[in-house]
């Protein structure tokens, strides 16, 4: 975790920036619990775009990546939101050369759940609106917050799957999507991606779209 009053890098440009903590004309409103809702502040896909976009950050040359649970939520049994997470990390492992190593200090991937203003710049929105968010690798991110995801604790998080963006939130699925951006994958322009900007349930798999991308960056 970075420590408090370091402002990460959440996103890359300084316009970016601007839309993440503003609320500019980019920035659709999601407020409804029955509509879909923004995965993060990350911004959607430049217009042009019609699939996968790398981010610069990269853990290569690691190739087995250390993981730690900072925390965890009320809202399930600890061992089955550690087991949504877990799946979520093999969908990625499955489609590259990459694997993934729980550690109980350290880590380059942290996952902890929290609420509002956290410290990092980048405060949640209480239920509905953003649902978490994921850092992307070095050297986009150079301080120990590189690789980690937040989960806002304001949602109430299931294991079950979801066939809406209604509460509850299906938490494997937006594990899934904000560890594509600490593996280095800003949002797809592909609607179909698990890496499209909006949440509207269930997303617990990789689309072509996706794995084109890890596989860019990873390899096979
Ligand atoms: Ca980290
Ligand atoms: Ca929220
Ligand atoms: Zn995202
Ligand atoms: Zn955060």
């Amino acid at each position: 975790m970075a420590a408090a009053g370091v402002v990460a890098t959440l996103i890359v440009s300084p316009s970016a920036v601007n839309a993440a903590e503003g609320p500019g004309p980019a920035a659709p409103a999601a407020t409804s619990k029955t509509t879909p809702l923004r995965y993060d502040h990350l911004p959607p896909a430049s217009a042009g775009a019609s699939r996968f976009v790398l981010d610069a950050g990269t853990w290569l040359p690691d190739r087995t990546l250390t993981y730690r649970f900072a925390n965890g939520t009320a809202d399930v049994g600890g061992f089955e939101q550690r087991s949504a997470i877990r799946l979520a990390l093999d969908l990625w492992a499955t489609e590259t050369n990459l694997s993934f190593s729980e550690v109980t200090t350290g880590g380059q991937l942290v996952f902890s759940f929290v609420t509002d203003n956290h410290s990092d710049g980048f405060p949640f929105d209480n239920q509905g609106g953003v649902l978490a968010h994921g850092f992307f690798p070095p050297p986009t991110n150079t301080t120990s917050i590189a690789g980690d995801v937040h989960f806002d604790d304001d949602e109430t998080w299931s294991t079950l799957s979801q066939s809406s963006s209604a509460q509850p939130i299906d938490l494997r699925t937006v594990a899934a999507h904000e560890i594509g951006h600490a593996l280095g994958l800003r949002h797809s322009a592909d609607r179909n991606a698990l890496m499209f900007d909006f949440y509207n349930g269930s997303h617990r798999f990789l689309s072509a779209d996706d794995i084109a991308g890890i596989q860019a960056k990873y390899g096979e």
